[in-house]
């Protein structure tokens, strides 16, 4: 089909990448599952491609349709959200630091500390939403910003335009992981960074049936950096999740407004409820970014994070009796899912980093999906009623 950059997001949403299969007219992108491509002459090749982990067409599709929807000049897909992220550390070099925002993703920041650092990467870790303390951390061996807004899980908001300044003045490459916030609601490269990154486990996909990672970028020289280390490494994924994907993606612009909807309304209930000590959501007045929310992003996404009354028991008790949230890893599904950040995703960040970010025994992470909100809240007070039923904790 032909879209173009005058056409709306829903609208290449569904089209940019994708274009009627030549040989049949099927509407759908093939599923090219095919490991090579035969040739005519060695090194004569019949197309375009030689070996599906260079290039497939299922993947050339999505990775075109990924960098429509970020404004991009190109886009790569990788076997997930730690792959691509792993792409971009490989562009570093022994003695180069990375400024990392500290409320990233655990196995975000497990990467960063556990596993680049070994390679001689040092990582400073950087409240993204103080510019001060940004400026204040760099030097001439910062090669690297690397940010999350909303992060994961406290969702703390960063001026991404103000950081893209700081890292162009610096001339240092800004990394935005917009997992949480989507292309429908975040354009990182047009407020100034670099490379945009995503899990597209997590909204992009959409219906938690695969994984997957992808990075944008306008720059041809990152690109093609970035497109060497994933031929070499590898990391790419199969041409089954290309496909699944390539489907997710004419949705996420339904889906996600009806995150949003959903998510503004547990929200709000939450805020109310006797049993909650404190909900943290971009889109309430009383999130500390709220009016830098609200210029950066037209709506506040699906992730709401709230604080039980109660401790551990209580969150424990909680997660194991909603009946629509599945107690489980992950986000942005069409289904609901309940997390404990402490436990779960964010045990592999040491306890004195989860304490200073306020991730504490009883904060409970919600990806809210897009089943009937009314039912969802009913689903969320009678796990909170049975949480805190013989608590001391609660009022
Ligand atoms: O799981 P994977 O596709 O490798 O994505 C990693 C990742 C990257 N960035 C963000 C912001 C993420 O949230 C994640 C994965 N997060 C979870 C599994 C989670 O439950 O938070």
């Amino acid at each position: 089909m032909n879209v173009n950059d005058s056409h709306n997001f829903a609208t290449r949403a569904i089209h940019a990448g994708q274009a009627p299969d030549p040989s049949t007219g099927a509407i759908m992108t093939p599923i090219y599952q095919t490991s090579t491509f035969v040739q005519k002459s060695p090194g004569k090749i019949v197309g375009e491609y030689d070996y599906s982990r260079a290039a497939n067409p299922t993947r050339a599709a999505l990775e075109a349709n990924l960098a429509n929807l970020e404004g991009a000049k190109h886009g790569l897909c990788f076997a997930s959200g730690v792959a691509a992220t792993g792409a971009v550390l490989h562009l570093l070099s022994a003695g180069d630091r990375v400024l990392l925002g500290d409320d990233v993703y655990g196995g975000t920041n497990r990467l960063f500390h556990r596993v680049f650092a070994q390679l001689g990467i040092e990582t400073t870790l950087v409240d993204m939403t103080n510019l001060d303390a940004v400026r204040e951390a760099m030097d001439e061996r910062v090669k690297l910003i690397w940010l999350e807004t909303p992060t994961n899980p406290t969702l703390k908001i960063t001026d991404i335009k103000a950081v893209g300044e700081i890292a162009k003045a610096n001339n240092t490459i800004l990394a935005v992981d917009n997992t949480f916030a989507t292309p429908y609601l975040q354009n990182p490269l047009a407020l100034g960074a670099d490379i945009v990154c995503h899990s597209t486990t997590k909204y992009i996909g959409g219906h938690s049936d695969s994984i997957g990672g992808a990075l944008l970028t306008n720059c041809d020289a990152l690109h093609e950096k970035l497109k060497f280390i994933q031929l070499s490494e590898g990391a790419v994924p199969g041409i089954m999740e290309c496909f699944l994907l390539l489907r997710s993606t004419k949705t996420l612009h339904v889906r996600m407004q009806r995150h949003c909807e959903n998510a503004m309304k547990v929200a709000q209930h939450l805020n109310k409820h006797s049993g909650v000590e404190k909900v943290i959501y971009p889109g309430l007045e009383s999130h500390p970014q709220h009016k830098l929310a609200k210029e950066q992003m037209p709506g506040f996404g699906g992730m709401i994070t709230m604080y039980l009354r109660g401790g551990i028991g209580e969150s424990r008790t909680m997660l194991e009796n909603t009946k629509l949230f599945a107690c489980a890893e992950s986000l942005g599904g069409v289904e609901s899912l309940i997390e404990h950040p402490a436990i779960m995703t964010h045990a592999s960040v040491p306890a004195d980093q989860r304490e200073a970010l306020g991730i504490d025994d009883n904060l409970v992470r919600l990806s809210v999906g897009i089943e009937d909100v009314d039912d969802l809240i009913a689903d969320l007070d009678q796990a909170i009623a049975a949480a805190l039923k013989n608590s001391k904790a609660c009022c």
